[in-house]
């Protein structure tokens, strides 16, 4: 494994990233539509979202943190202390990802495996992160092998399973609930570039599926942006009428596209979804997300560990 590369080998741990303090959402909102600011009015939507959720902290960021702490004694127990060391890249705020390849450079890493903690591959979301990761490694030096995707890895098929599982306990007739497996929702013209992204979410949620034995589920998108142009549809809250008005009155969100508790779960999901379900009379529960689950912790360390065999 891995032994034809001498020396320490860098894990660019790659994630959205979210503001440090309430002073900083304007520059990470700035960051996010690429150098334009935003309105004032969607900078207090935004900030108000922010306060929603658990008062104004950002709980992307510990999760992170922690995420990258448990890949690092998860790589440290496989394949021994010190030879993979992991550093951080986030997307829209610091660490920014050249700051991560940036780090690995000033400690003398010459080989390097980057992911990000996200299971399946978009040109516009983990093409982008590999993108700007490709770039600074070559800047450096770094030769970098890629995970592009992990999305039917069967320990993350097994973790999801476990919460579908649990979750679907919290309904008085499991039988009668639909369980709502969803992702972030990107704009349709990924469609015309023949992305991957929607049926790699087809196929985890699809796995997940089977390996319960679920008849009731269905796919659906979150969290669409207002940018102008079509969004991938349909999103849960119109799923969730729709059902409601066949019936359907028990749903289970899982959440297959993200890996943490972070705005787009506790705010659309727990307070906007939810809020959307108290006034139609629906009971909404979602799954746990993984955040630092041991098992998630294998699909990412293999998953480097795969990789890294592609690299000469
Ligand atoms: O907790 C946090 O602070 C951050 C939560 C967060 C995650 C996340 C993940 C994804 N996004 C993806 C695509 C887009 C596209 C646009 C876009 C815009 C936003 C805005 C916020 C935001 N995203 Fe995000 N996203 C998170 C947060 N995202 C805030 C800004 C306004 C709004 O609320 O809509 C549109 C950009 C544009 O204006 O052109 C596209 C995708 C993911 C999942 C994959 C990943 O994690 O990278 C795809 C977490």
């Amino acid at each position: 494994m891995s032994n034809h590369i001498d020396g320490k080998i860098g894990v660019l741990v790659m994630s959205y990233g979210t503001p440090e303090n309430m002073e900083s959402v304007e520059a990470y909102y700035t960051h996010i539509r690429r150098g334009h600011p935003p309105t004032s009015e969607q900078l207090e939507d935004l900030i108000s979202r922010y306060h929603a959720i658990v008062g104004g902290v950002f709980p992307l960021r510990e999760n992170t943190n922690r995420q990258v702490t448990a890949l690092q004694h998860k790589l440290d127990e496989v394949a021994g202390v010190g030879r993979f060391v992991c550093y951080q890249g986030l997307k829209h705020a610091a660490p920014f990802i050249e700051d991560g390849v940036a780090a690995m450079a000033a400690d003398g890493i010459k080989h390097a495996v980057a992911i990000v903690l996200t299971p399946q591959y978009s040109v516009m979301s983990v093409g982008g992160y590999m993108k700007r990761a490709q770039e600074e490694a070559q800047k450096h030096g770094i030769a970098l092998a890629i995970v592009r995707e992990y999305h039917l890895h069967p320990e993350l098929i097994d973790a999801l399973s476990t919460r579908v599982k649990e979750g679907l306990g919290k309904f008085d007739n499991e039988q009668d609930t639909m369980v709502l497996f969803s992702a972030h929702s990107l704009p349709e013209k990924i469609l015309e570039m023949k992305d991957p992204y929607p049926e790699q979410l087809l196929e985890t949620s699809r796995a997940v599926a089977n390996k319960l034995g679920l008849t009731n589920w269905q796919f659906t998108w979150q969290s669409a942006g207002q940018t102008g142009q079509p969004w991938l549809g349909p999103d849960i809250l119109e799923t969730m009428v729709n059902l409601c008005k066949e019936g359907v009155r028990n749903m289970l969100v899982t959440p297959v596209g993200f890996v943490s508790d972070h705005l787009e779960v506790l705010y659309d999901l727990d307070i906007e979804a939810q809020r959307l379900a108290h006034d139609h009379d629906i009971h909404l529960e979602r799954i746990r997300m993984l955040n630092d689950d041991p098992q998630y912790m294998t699909v990412l360390a293999d998953s480097v560990l795969t990789a890294l065999e592609g690299l000469s």
